[in-house]
């Protein structure tokens, strides 16, 4: 198949997991065209049957805000009709949907299928903002084929916008011969001393992933099992945690590393994955670090309960119960076996459900039954 693929290039869920179905695909014979305003950061476009276009956009002095929606849209149309797409998969809806709808209507063909991922935010904060709502819903409306990343994004999708039957679950994936344990690793002691353990967080230090949170369960931990936190990844809360951990005098126990390229070393390292998100469709970092047979403390939210089992291969929480998830994290850091024994069974969750080769061919499955239909 010949498929056009569109995200947000940056660093989060919804580019990776765009980035690494590209790869997938692109490994499976299919040729894949990304289309976005820059290089997703994770993609390799020397790759066989991976093809990267730019959206440029012309700077006039009379554009405030220059008009990008309109830009993608028509390179869409351009490498769709140039390189014969049978379909264009856009993830994230808000303004991906929108714009390739509109490349087909500019085409004037019913050929060219819509394809569109939900992947979170997309629906939970962006889509149901007032300013969003009714162009979100349109815009899936006239999507061919709608995918969520969780049961529980679909439910909320529903219960906010449409049609339960045409939207189907896909969940995310990871690559288990890359995020492994006995793979590659940091050096362990670069980070922390033989007696402490090495806690992580991953995100793009939003608001909704409560890195405050982060910090105030860390700081309870390490009060008493001896123990570091790598802080990876970058955002607007940067600031907000760096305060929160002078404040709470453990700032040198607390590493920002920032945005890393590869963050399979660290976890394959690391002793606990904290991921108290206020929101959290499916929780990517979750996925990895259990693969990585890092045990995970999260909240009870959106699809982190269809990923994570309490008492299995992590502990949830209540959203901003601290208290909680400090006493969970105390118990798995001063408990080996039990520590092991969590990482072990995340691992095997992982292999059972979300590896590329189970969940990839749903794709391709959808992408079928997709250009098949009239
Ligand atoms: O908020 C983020 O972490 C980024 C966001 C994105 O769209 O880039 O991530 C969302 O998509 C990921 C991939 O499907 C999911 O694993 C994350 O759970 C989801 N984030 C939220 O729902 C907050």
């Amino acid at each position: 198949m010949k498929i056009g693929i569109t995200c947000y290039p940056t660093y989060g869920g919804s580019g990776t997991v765009a980035t690494e179905l590209g790869h997938e695909l692109a490994k499976r014979g299919h040729q894949v065209h990304f289309i976005s305003y820059s290089l997703p950061y994770r993609l390799n476009v020397y790759d066989e049957n991976i093809f990267f276009h730019e959206v440029t956009l012309m700077a006039y002095p009379l554009f405030e805000y220059p008009p990008y929606s309109l830009a993608l849209a028509a390179k869409m149309a351009e490498v769709a009709e140039r390189e014969d797409l049978d379909l264009l998969h856009v993830h994230y809806a808000i303004p991906h949907a929108v714009c390739a709808f509109l490349a087909k209507q500019l085409l004037g063909t019913e050929q060219l299928k819509v394809i569109t991922t939900l992947h979170g935010t997309d629906i939970t904060l962006v889509g149901n903002d007032t300013s969003f709502y009714s162009i979100t819903k349109w815009s899936l409306e006239q999507s061919d084929g709608v995918t969520a990343v969780s049961h529980s994004l679909r439910d909320e999708t529903v219960r906010h916008f449409c049609c339960e039957d045409e939207i189907t679950v896909i969940p995310n994936f990871v690559d288990t011969q890359h995020f492994r344990r006995d793979r590659v690793q940091a050096e362990r002691t670069h980070f922390a001393r033989r007696t402490e353990k090495i806690i992580c967080h991953i995100s793009n230090f939003r608001p909704v992933k409560r890195v405050g949170d982060v910090i105030r369960v860390f700081s309870r931990i390490q009060s008493e099992v001896p123990a570091k936190l790598l802080l990876i990844g970058d955002g607007p809360d940067r600031s907000l945690a760096q305060s929160l951990s002078q404040e709470l005098n453990i700032s040198d126990r607390v590493m920002f590393l920032g945005r890393q390229e590869s963050v399979a070393e660290l976890l394959a390292i690391s002793d606990l994955l904290l991921l108290p998100s206020e929101k959290e469709s499916f929780g990517l970092a979750a996925l990895e670090a259990m693969s990585c047979q890092v045990p995970v403390i999260a909240s009870k939210t959106g699809g982190l309960p269809e990923l994570i089992s309490h008492g299995e291969t992590g502990f949830l929480a209540a959203v901003g119960d601290v208290a909680a998830m400090a006493r969970f994290g105390v118990q798995i850091l001063s408990d080996d076996a039990l520590r092991e024994n969590l990482g072990t069974h995340g691992r095997q969750r992982v292999l059972k459900q979300f590896t590329t080769d189970y969940v990839v061919p749903m794709y391709e499955d959808l992408y079928r039954e997709m250009i098949g239909r009239s």
